[in-house]
């Protein structure tokens, strides 16, 4: 037991007795990069301080959405002051509308917008409406991709389950599955024969048009916009899970950035700032399937809470009042890459980096990792041992090479430079 983690290792072992594997989701257990994980205890801006006192520059940013870094006073003043006011109602309340304003403003092809808690719950409703306003039953998701654990989504599912290697998840009956099919990512071929052999049955193509749950995989040119006809050819409703890139990647998300239209649109992470936030929006036609407009049911008793609402508006309002935001992460992303890419190069060892905006991630192997085989033919051993060399240089990088990075505004030349360090330390 080394003493630098001694109150993390107390902290897993106590708390395995409480909670399954310790932990309340599975990829922060460490289980595939070895050791046990750290316990956080504060963080501010680029940094988080665990519970022995020790500092790390962060590249999970909670998986995504503190984008504006840890403690960002818009957020955390707007959480108190609405604090003051009430928990919860389980009604309607005023900041909901606004909050509704502020999203169709900032991201395209979302004419109406219903809040959720999370993106399992607004990836599950987007499926369930797509089916209801179709009337046809089966899906297209691809390899790789994760879309919240709802059973129809956890097949060939990126993230947790690429990690710990879960082929099958026992409790998900035949019938909930058997209406997914799956595709590679980056594969149209694979698109249009599914579509070809199940003529007028797919009522829906899922996809992250920047896939981040297995490391980041950037889209090949004519990928989504080949999706894109095929969904129109055969009234498909196309719905892009941006639950990571929403108003990440741009304002209006992948959609903006890669110019491509989706019928529905599913949010997470970035929107609620830090507090569980999700939400489903898309075209006023399919969108009016919902309850109580239409019959598709959906419901919530903490949707749009007033608390998690106002540290989501706050982070939305600072992105939108300050677009340079984005010209920043881009230029952050790049640097990294190249930075990154130099200091692997120089110690021969052989490494791919995809990355777009605020997402990156390292795949050791020369080969380009295009989806989900690819990404799993790389060095993941490796990999591991990466994580540790740059956790003990005090670098937080996802606990597994299926998950992509992302970092926030907070990050400077001084975070930077400290990583890259820590790069040049490390020995394959
Ligand atoms: N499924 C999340 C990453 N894609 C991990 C969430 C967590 O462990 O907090």
């Amino acid at each position: 037991m080394s003493n630098k983690y001694k109150k993390s290792e107390q902290l897993i072992q106590e708390a395995a007795t409480h909670i399954p594997g310790g932990v309340n989701s599975p990829v922060r257990a460490f289980k595939s990069v070895g050791g046990s994980p750290v316990f956080m205890k504060r963080a501010k801006g680029a940094y988080l301080f665990d519970e022995d006192g020790n500092q790390y520059i962060d590249y999970i940013n909670s998986w995504g959405p503190m984008i504006l870094g840890h403690n960002h006073p818009n957020v955390t003043e707007a959480i108190q002051e609405k604090l003051q006011d009430a928990l919860s109602f389980g009604a309607p309340t005023k900041l909901e509308v606004e909050m509704a304003k502020l999203i169709k403003s900032m991201a395209p092809n979302v004419d109406l917008v219903r809040l959720v808690s999370s993106g399992t719950e607004a990836c599950m409703s987007a499926l369930r409406i797509a089916r209801g306003y179709t009337g046809k039953n089966k899906f297209i998701k691809f390899e790789g991709c994760y879309h919240g654990h709802a059973d129809a989504f956890l097949v060939k599912a990126g993230s947790g389950l690429a990690t710990f290697n879960i082929q099958t998840v026992p409790g998900i009956t035949a019938g909930a599955a058997n209406d997914t099919l799956t595709a590679a990512y980056n594969n149209l071929d694979e698109v249009k024969s599914l579509f070809a052999q199940y003529e007028n049955e797919i009522a829906a193509v899922i996809i992250e048009p920047v896939a981040g749950n297995m490391g980041c995989i950037i889209p090949q040119q004519g990928f989504l916009e080949g999706i894109r006809s095929l969904c129109d050819e055969h009234k498909a409703v196309l719905i892009f899970d941006e639950v990571m890139t929403g108003f990440r990647l741009a304002k209006g998300g992948a959609q903006e950035r890669l110019k491509i239209n989706a019928d529905l649109v599913t949010y997470g992470k970035v929107i609620g700032g830090g507090l569980p936030v999700g939400a489903f929006g898309g075209k006023r036609e399919i969108m009016e399937s919902v309850a109580p407009v239409g019959k598709v049911y959906q419901a919530g008793t903490l949707s749009g809470n007033p608390i998690a609402v106002s540290a989501g508006f706050a982070t939305l309002s600072y992105l939108n009042e300050n677009p340079e935001l984005y010209t920043q992460l881009d230029r952050t992303g790049e640097l990294l890459k190249n930075l990154i890419g130099e200091s692997l190069f120089k110690k021969g060892i052989e490494h791919t980096i995809n990355q777009l905006g605020s997402m990156i991630s390292v795949h050791f192997g020369e080969h380009a990792v295009t989806d989900f085989k690819t990404a799993s033919e790389s060095n993941i051993s490796l990999f591991n041992k990466f994580f540790h060399h740059m956790l003990d240089e005090g670098v937080y990088l996802p606990p597994s090479a299926y998950e992509s990075w992302f970092f926030s505004i907070a990050i400077t030349q001084n975070e930077i430079e400290k990583t890259i360090n820590a790069i040049n330390k490390f020995e394959s």
